[in-house]
């Protein structure tokens, strides 16, 4: 309770702010998009997780104005990205089920569109594997109205759920995104490699993108090239950084 509440007065103070992470082409090393990700920074300079905040303003209902802030900037930050010419990058999203399976997301996704003048096709909406699971005909419909406005989807943290696949054949999904705990165990054994493996065969015969994440070294991103992996997110290539950052390794990364 002292967090929410301290969460509600952070967020109104301008405490919560987002970061943006590159996403890079395997093969060019290009950046081929970048992730939006939340960070609260109270009084003190301290930062407090996402992992930790998350559930709580999910759990108080804070996450339906919270989600739009990041929805929002995210819009505006490609549509910044794209005046200073960086007009190939894609911007990925977070979404928390509470937020998507409110009545008024949908017209909360339009509104920071349609305010911002970002083009949809650039965006990305990343939700959880255990939201695409649960594949109720809700979800589907949901889904299919989110494509109708352009944006895309990518179900992040993919293959921690992995009890069944079925639910990628019937959800309109774009991307894939390996769950950075797979990517760790890729440069141990064949077995370690071998879901990370499976994912990319998966993408590849679903016509789905595919996106490593939580690459820390070159032997990771090397065994995921050879493995035919075309993107890539990690400390290896950018932390998450602020939008002054960001232009500058933008910059740096043509
Ligand atoms: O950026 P970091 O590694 O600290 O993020 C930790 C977790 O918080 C990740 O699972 C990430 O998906 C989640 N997260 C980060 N930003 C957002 C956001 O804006 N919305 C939601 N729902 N989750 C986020
Ligand atoms: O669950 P999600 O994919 O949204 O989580 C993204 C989080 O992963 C971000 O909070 C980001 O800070 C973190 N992250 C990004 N790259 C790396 C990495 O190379 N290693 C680790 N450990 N975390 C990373
Ligand atoms: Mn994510
Ligand atoms: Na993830």
């Amino acid at each position: 309770v002292r967090m929410m509440h301290a969460l509600r007065t952070g967020f109104a103070k301008g405490e919560l702010f987002v970061v943006y992470q590159p996403q890079i082409d395997l093969n060019t090393r290009q950046p081929v998009g970048a992730e939006a990700l939340l960070r609260w920074q109270v009084s003190d300079g301290s930062f407090i997780s996402p992992v930790r905040f998350i559930p709580i303003a999910e759990y108080s209902g804070l996450i339906i104005e919270i989600g739009d802030f990041v929805l929002r900037c995210a819009c505006k930050e490609l549509v910044r990205l794209r005046a200073a010419g960086h007009c190939a990058l894609t911007m990925s999203v977070n979404v928390s089920q509470v937020q998507f399976r409110h009545p008024f997301f949908l017209a909360m996704l339009r509104s920071a569109l349609e305010d911002s003048g970002a083009p949809p096709e650039y965006i990305e909406l990343e939700i959880t594997e255990s939201m695409a699971m649960e594949e109720p005909d809700q979800l589907i419909q949901m889904l299919a109205e989110v494509k109708r406005t352009g944006v895309s989807i990518a179900i992040d943290d993919f293959g921690t759920g992995f009890s069944s696949l079925s639910y990628l054949q019937r959800l309109q999904i774009d991307r894939l995104k390996i769950d950075r705990a797979f990517v760790s165990e890729i440069t141990g054994s064949a077995r370690g490699s071998s879901i990370a493996e499976m994912v990319i065969q998966l993408g590849r015969n679903l016509g789905l993108s595919v996106v490593a994440e939580g690459v820390e070294d070159e032997r990771q991103a090397q065994i995921l090239q050879a493995l035919g992996c075309p993107m890539a997110q990690g400390f290896l290539f950018a932390q998450p950084m602020s939008p002054p950052a960001l232009y500058d390794w933008l910059r740096e990364h043509p």
